[in-house]
């Protein structure tokens, strides 16, 4: 199992991958707002662990082992963005929210939200109903 961290680069190299074609140790650096050198340590260690294959100076490429948990870690911060954005949460914490959450959830519970966004995109209703129950919580306040 990939620690908080791993996941996040592997996320990301992912993520770059698919935009780029590639993904490079300054890229990464970049995305993450890390030091290089953090970038080198880390993807040497995923490259032992058998995520991604590294050589120096052709670069990076994820492994099937390391794409396949790629894209659960997109899916999963997708779906959780999607999750919070249904509930109402302000657009400018979901970002930050979702990094905070992303690592600490199981799958199973990654499983059932996934069900509870289908539940509500199946219905536009249910989202109106959501937003009448915040709308009395918010009038409760005043
Ligand atoms: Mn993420």
């Amino acid at each position: 199992m990939p620690t908080p961290s791993m996941e996040d680069y592997i996320e990301q190299i992912y993520i770059l991958i698919e935009e780029k074609g590639y993904a490079r140790v300054s890229d990464i650096a970049e995305a993450l707002s890390v030091h290089p050198s953090s970038v080198t340590k880390m993807v040497q260690k995923l490259d032992k662990d058998q995520y991604l294959v590294y050589e120096k100076y052709r670069g990076l490429d994820l492994t099937s082992k390391g794409k396949k948990i790629g894209q659960r870690l997109v899916y999963r911060h997708e779906l959780l963005e999607q999750l919070l954005k249904i509930i109402g949460v302000k657009e400018e914490n979901i970002y930050q929210d979702v990094e905070g959450i992303e690592h600490h959830l199981s799958w199973d519970a990654i499983d059932r939200i996934g069900d509870l966004v289908q539940y509500f995109e199946e219905d536009r209703n249910r989202i109106e109903d959501l937003k009448e129950v915040q709308q009395k919580n918010e009038d409760n306040d005043e």
